[in-house]
């Protein structure tokens, strides 16, 4: 059976100083946040996830948020060029680690895209049109990926910091989304829609016959267990504090 692999990085105080986008700084209890990351971990390791972590790099107050340096597929991986200059810094590492699973490709200066804004459903790849990627890191991508059998498009985003923070794959036919914010009618596949007072409840991580969702979401857990799923709940209210979720703590891929 495959096992699942994610590269992880731990944070620290560093935290406090993230980068903000859609919301206001309010204060950051990195001790709690570091609990948190760890319970993620703990959930992670249980679900059988084989846990990298890589070293922490307290200069770089997001390096936490891994997601956002690289999509790996399973035939390839593509090393992004995050749109915030604070975050470029992230990518070297997590090529050396992805070195060892994938062929690795690298985006190039002045194309930007975060991983937080890419959803892979299927063999088309969704990308946010967001502050954080612009259409040519929209096209870089296209172009190292199509070789694939991928299709790439980019998604109108509104008043969050990615694609990801509004919408996630469930399964092979179904995507949650907080359509506030993003619309994916388009897709003509399956969509729940998280509760109207849980924007965070769209925010899931698949693994294997579990479903990784929001503590903090309640109703949307329930609506999500109501159709069968096995949900567990993950505390990261602190990294919400940073615009982070649960999926950007991890790149989790087929190893
Ligand atoms: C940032 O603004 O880059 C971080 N404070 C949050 C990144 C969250 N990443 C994600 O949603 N994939």
């Amino acid at each position: 059976m495959a096992t699942l692999t994610a590269i992880t990085r731990p944070t620290g105080e560093e935290l406090v100083d993230c980068e903000l986008t859609h919301i206001d700084r309010s204060p950051i209890d990195f001790e709690r946040a570091r609990v948190q990351h760890d319970e993620y971990l703990s959930v992670l390791r249980r679900l059988g996830v084989d846990v990298v972590e890589l070293p922490r790099l307290p200069q770089h107050p997001d390096a936490v948020f891994v997601e956002d340096t690289a999509l790996v597929l399973p035939e390839v991986a593509v090393l992004l060029r995050p749109g915030a200059e604070s975050r470029q810094g992230e990518v070297a590492s997590v090529a050396e680690a992805l070195a060892a699973y994938r062929d690795c490709f690298f985006m190039e200066a002045p194309a930007a895209l975060d991983g937080g804004d890419v959803i892979v459903f299927g063999k088309q790849v969704l990308v946010g049109q967001t502050t954080r990627s612009n259409e040519l890191g929209i096209q870089a991508l296209a172009g190292l990926v199509e070789p694939f059998g991928y299709t790439v498009v980019g998604v109108p985003v509104r008043n969050v910091l990615h694609l990801k923070s509004a919408a996630t794959v469930v399964d092979e036919e179904t995507l949650i989304v907080y359509s506030d914010c993003v619309d994916l009618g388009f897709l003509g596949a399956s969509l729940l829609e998280a509760d109207p007072d849980e924007p965070q409840g769209a925010n899931v991580v698949r693994i294997g016959d579990a479903l990784l969702a929001d503590a903090s979401a309640p109703r949307t857990i329930a609506m999500l267990e109501a159709r069968g799923e096995r949900v567990v709940g993950v505390h990261v209210d602190e990294f919400g504090k940073a615009e982070g979720a649960i999926s950007c703590q991890g790149l989790i891929f087929d190893s």
